[in-house]
C-alpha cells in the first residue's frame, strides 16, 4: 500500500498524517503525534471517517447554476468555463454600477486562515473591494486583537514542559487532540491544572481546582485573580519593573475587585479564587490557555485583556514552560492592501481596532456589518456575495436575519464541498476539493517558526476543483492575469516563501516541516515587545483612543453581558451554546454515516434541579426559545452544568434547522470593539414540548 505525508485540514488543528493509498484512493488516514493518546480508547474519529468524507455520494461533481422555474430552483450542470465566464462577467458589472465596494467575499474557517486566504484578498483588492471578511469576530481574532495590544503577538502554551496550566474557556480533549495530549502528559510529570469553565468537562473533572464560572464573567473573575496576586505581592516584580507600562493604573483600578465581595455573584468561591490565583502565580513556570470559551461574549475584548494580564504579572511571556510570543517566518504580503482606494471604507469600519490591527492576516473580522450592509444599506448595500468555504446560513448569529440577507442579495456565489442550507441561496454553485486533495500552506504552522505543507494526496474529485484555482482562474477571467501570473499554486507558494528561502520542494522533501531560524526565548529582552510602547501594554493608550477603558473595567450586574436580559422574567435561564464534540466540526460531517453513528442526536444539558421545575424527564423533547426564536431537542437530565445554565449543542443547524441555535442567538447587542455577538450567552427558556410528549 503506497503512503503518503500531508496535513489534515478538517479541523483547524491542523494535525500531520499519513495517508495509505491503494490504487490512488483512500484506504485510511493516521494522525501522527509526538505525544502518542495518554487516554486509552481517545482518538480522532474525523480521521478514520476521511474515506468516507472524500468520496461521499453527497459531494458536489461540477458548477451547478440556479434557474427558477415557476418559482422553484432547478439547478443546471455547467462547465467550469460557463461558470466562470459568467460570474467574472456579473461582478465586474456590479462594480460598473455600484462601484466595486458593492461586491464581497465571505470565507469560512474551513478552508485555511492566512497563507492561502490571500488568494481571495488579493483578488478582491485588485478588483478595487475592502469587502473580504472573515468569522474573526466570533472565531479567534478578538483574543488576537488583544493579545497584540497588550504584548504584540498571540501566544501559545508551552504544556509540555509547564508545571502549572490553566485552560481558560478551552475543551482541547474534543477540540484540539494535539493538545490534550500534551496536557495530559505534563500532568503525569507533575504539573497542576486549572480549568474555568461552567461545565464540568472531562478536562475540568481532571483538573487540580475548577471554577466553574458564570458563562460570561471571566474578565471579571481575572480582576480578582490580578487582586489576589497584587495584594499578595505574588507577581514578577522584576518584569513588571522593566517589562511592562500601567502597573501603577492597574493597582489603583484592582482595588474594588475583592474576591470576597464579588466572588457569589459569578457562582464562585472567594477561597477558591484566592487558591487559584496562588497556585498560578506562585508555581513556575505556568502556562496559561484560552480558549473559544471566552470569545462570542458581548464584553469579549475587555475580557481578554484583563485575562492576559495576568500572564505579564507572573512574567511568563515567552518562557520555557510559559506562553510562548511567535516568531513568523519572513514572508511576502502578496494582499494589495495598497491597491485600495482610501475614500472607500469597507464595511467593518465602525470597528477600526479589529479590522486595522496590522497583524491580521485576513481581511476584516466583522461578520456582522456584511448583513447589516445587505439588510439596512449602511453605509453602503453590499450587492454580491461570494460566500468560499462557510455556511453562514447556519453558523452565524440570528439566522433568521442572515437567511433575509443571503435572500436579499443580487447576486451569490457559493463554493463548497455540499449543496449547504447557505449553498441552497446561491446562483452558482461550485464544487471545491477536499483538503486532501489540494496542496496549500498550513497557516497554523507558521503561527510557529516552522512551515508545514498541506500536499495533495488524490486527484480532483469529479469536477471539483481547489479553492487557489477557482480564485487564480476567476482572477483571469476578470483581467487580472498580471497579479495572478501563476499556473499552479506551487509557483504561487514559491513566490510567497521566497523571503525565508523555501520552497515546495523543500518542503515536500521535509514532511514534518521546515523550522525556519533557530527557536528563541524571551525574546522580548533582544527586541522589546511589538507594542507602540515596547513593553506589554497593562494600560492601553491606543484602547483610550479609540474611547475604551484603556483598563478593563467591568460592572458586576449580568445587562453587560447577557443578550435578552431585559427579557429575563420569560427568559430566567442563561444558554451557553457547546459542546463542539469530537466527531463535528461546526455545521460539518453529519452526513458521514460513521461520525453519525457515533453521535445519532443533539441533547441540551439541564440540571436536575431546573428539569423538576419543568417537569422534564430525561430524553424529553423539549422547546428551546428566546425572543428570537425557538428550537426543540431532547432534554439530558445532567448535573455537569450550573443550575440556571443549559447547554445547547453547536452545529446542527446543518442536520435539521429545528436543531438550529444560531434560531436563537441575537445580532442585536455587540461588543463595543470587535462587534462580537453574544453566540455563547444568552437568556432563554426551555419547557416540555406537549406534542412530542
Ligand atoms: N471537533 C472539533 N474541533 C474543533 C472545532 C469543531 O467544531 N469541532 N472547531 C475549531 C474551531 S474553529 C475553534 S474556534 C476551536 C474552539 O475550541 P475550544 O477553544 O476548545 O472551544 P469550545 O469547545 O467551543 O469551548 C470551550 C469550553 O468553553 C466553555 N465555556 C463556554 N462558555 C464559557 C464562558 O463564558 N467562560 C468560560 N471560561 N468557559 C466557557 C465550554 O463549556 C467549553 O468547555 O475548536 C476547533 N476545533
Ligand atoms: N452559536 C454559535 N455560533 C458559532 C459558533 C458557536 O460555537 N456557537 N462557533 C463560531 C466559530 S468559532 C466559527 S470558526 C464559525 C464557523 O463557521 P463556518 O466557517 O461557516 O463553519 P463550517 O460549518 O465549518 O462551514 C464550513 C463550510 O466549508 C465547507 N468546506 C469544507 N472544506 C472546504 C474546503 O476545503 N473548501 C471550501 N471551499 N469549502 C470547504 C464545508 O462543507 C462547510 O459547508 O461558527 C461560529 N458560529
Ligand atoms: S483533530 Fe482535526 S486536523 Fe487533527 S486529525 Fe482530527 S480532524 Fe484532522
Ligand atoms: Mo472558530
Amino acid at each position: 500500500m503506497e503512503k503518503k505525508y500531508t496535513t489534515c485540514r478538517l479541523c483547524s488543528v491542523c494535525c500531520p498524517v499519513v495517508v495509505s493509498l491503494e490504487n490512488n484512493k483512500i484506504v485510511s488516514v493516521e494522525r501522527k503525534t509526538s505525544t502518542p493518546s495518554m487516554e486509552e480508547n481517545y482518538f480522532c474519529p474525523k480521521v478514520k471517517a476521511v474515506p468516507e468524507i472524500v468520496y461521499s455520494a453527497d459531494r458536489l461533481k461540477t458548477p451547478l447554476i440556479k434557474k427558477n422555474i415557476n418559482g422553484k430552483a432547478v439547478w443546471n450542470k455547467a462547465s467550469w468555463e460557463q461558470a466562470m465566464d459568467i460570474i467574472a462577467n456579473k461582478l465586474n458589472l456590479f462594480k460598473q454600477k455600484y462601484g466595486a465596494e458593492s461586491v464581497a467575499w465571505l470565507r469560512g474557517q474551513a478552508p485555511d486562515w492566512g497563507a492561502t486566504w490571500h488568494y481571495a484578498i488579493r483578488l478582491m483588492n485588485a478588483f478595487g473591494s475592502p469587502n473580504v471578511i472573515g468569522d474573526g469576530s466570533v472565531c479567534y481574532w478578538a483574543r488576537e486583537m488583544a493579545h497584540v495590544f497588550t504584548y504584540g503577538a498571540m501566544t501559545s502554551s508551552d504544556y509540555k514542559n509547564s508545571k502549572c496550566i490553566v485552560i481558560w474557556g478551552g475543551n482541547e480533549r474534543d477540540t484540539n487532540p494535539s493538545a490534550y495530549n500534551r496536557i495530559l502528559y505534563a500532568k503525569e510529570q507533575g504539573a497542576k491544572l486549572i480549568v474555568i469553565d461552567p461545565i464540568r468537562t472531562k478536562l475540568a473533572s481532571l483538573a487540580d481546582i475548577w471554577l466553574q464560572i458564570k458563562p460570561g464573567c471571566d474578565g471579571l473573575l481575572a480582576m480578582l485573580m490580578i487582586y489576589v496576586i497584587i495584594s499578595e505581592n505574588l507577581y514578577d516584580a522584576d518584569f513588571i519593573r522593566e517589562w511592562t507600562v500601567g502597573f501603577n493604573e492597574l493597582k489603583e483600578a484592582v482595588k474594588k475587585y475583592v474576591p470576597e465581595k464579588i466572588a457569589e455573584k459569578i457562582w464562585l468561591d472567594a477561597e477558591k479564587i484566592r487558591e487559584a490565583a496562588r497556585l498560578y502565580a506562585k508555581t513556575k513556570p505556568a502556562c496559561l490557555s484560552e480558549g473559544n470559551g471566552v470569545e462570542m461574549h458581548l464584553n469579549t475584548s475587555q475580557n481578554m485583556r484583563s485575562i492576559f494580564i495576568l500572564r505579564a504579572l507572573t512574567g511568563n511571556i515567552d518562557k520555557k514552560g510559559g506562553d510562548r510570543i511567535p516568531q513568523p517566518i519572513p514572508m511576502r504580503d502578496i494582499r494589495l492592501n495598497e491597491r485600495l482606494r482610501g475614500d472607500i471604507k469597507s464595511v467593518g469600519f465602525e470597528y477600526p481596532l479589529l479590522n486595522n490591527f496590522p497583524k491580521c492576516p485576513g481581511g476584516i473580522q466583522t461578520l456582522l456589518p456584511l448583513v447589516n450592509s445587505i439588510l439596512d444599506e449602511k453605509p453602503y448595500p453590499i450587492k454580491a456575495l461570494i460566500i468560499q468555504g462557510a455556511n453562514p446560513a447556519v453558523t452565524m448569529a440570528n439566522s433568521k436575519r442572515v437567511r433575509q440577507a443571503l435572500e436579499k442579495l443580487e447576486f451569490v456565489v457559493a463554493v463548497d464541498l455540499f449543496m449547504t442550507q447557505t449553498a441552497k441561496f446561491a446562483d452558482i454553485v461550485l464544487p471545491a476539493t477536499t483538503s486532501f486533495e489540494k496542496t496549500q500552506l498550513n497557516f497554523s504552522s507558521m503561527i510557529g517558526n516552522r512551515v508545514m505543507l498541506q500536499n495533495k494526496v488524490i486527484d480532483w474529485y469529479e469536477n471539483s476543483w481547489p479553492d487557489w484555482k477557482i480564485i487564480f482562474e476567476l482572477a483571469k477571467k476578470m483581467g487580472y492575469k498580471d497579479e495572478f501570473p501563476w499556473n499552479t499554486v506551487e509557483e504561487a507558494i514559491d513566490y510567497q516563501l521566497e523571503p525565508a528561502g523555501i520552497t515546495v520542494e523543500m518542503l515536500r522533501k521535509n514532511q514534518k516541516g521546515i523550522t525556519f531560524g533557530e527557536t528563541r526565548r524571551e525574546k522580548y529582552k533582544n527586541n522589546g515587545f511589538d507594542t507602540r510602547s515596547g513593553k506589554v501594554e497593562i494600560y492601553s493608550e491606543i484602547f483610550k483612543e479609540h474611547g475604551y477603558s484603556p483598563i478593563p473595567d467591568f460592572k458586576e450586574d449580568e445587562e453587560n453581558h447577557l443578550s435578552f436580559y431585559d427579557k429575563r422574567d420569560n427568559f430566567p435561564l442563561i444558554g451557553i451554546s457547546g459542546a463542539r464534540t469530537i466527531n463535528f466540526v461546526h455545521s460539518q460531517f453529519r452526513n458521514i454515516p460513521y461520525l453519525l453513528k457515533r453521535e445519532p442526536e443533539p441533547f441540551v444539558d439541564i440540571h436536575p434541579k431546573d428539569a423538576k421545575t419543568r417537569d422534564i424527564s430525561d430524553g424529553d423533547t423539549v422547546v428551546i426559545e428566546t425572543p428570537n426564536g425557538r428550537i426543540k431537542m431532547k432534554a439530558k437530565i445532567s448535573d455537569i452544568v450550573h443550575p440556571g445554565l443549559v447547554r445547547i449543542p453547536w452545529g446542527w443547524g446543518e442536520f435539521n434547522p429545528d436543531y438550529n441555535i444560531n434560531s436563537l442567538t441575537d445580532d442585536g447587542k455587540r461588543d463595543p470593539v470587535t462587534s462580537t455577538t453574544s453566540n455563547r450567552c444568552f437568556m432563554c427558556n426551555v419547557v416540555k414540548d406537549v406534542i412530542m410528549n
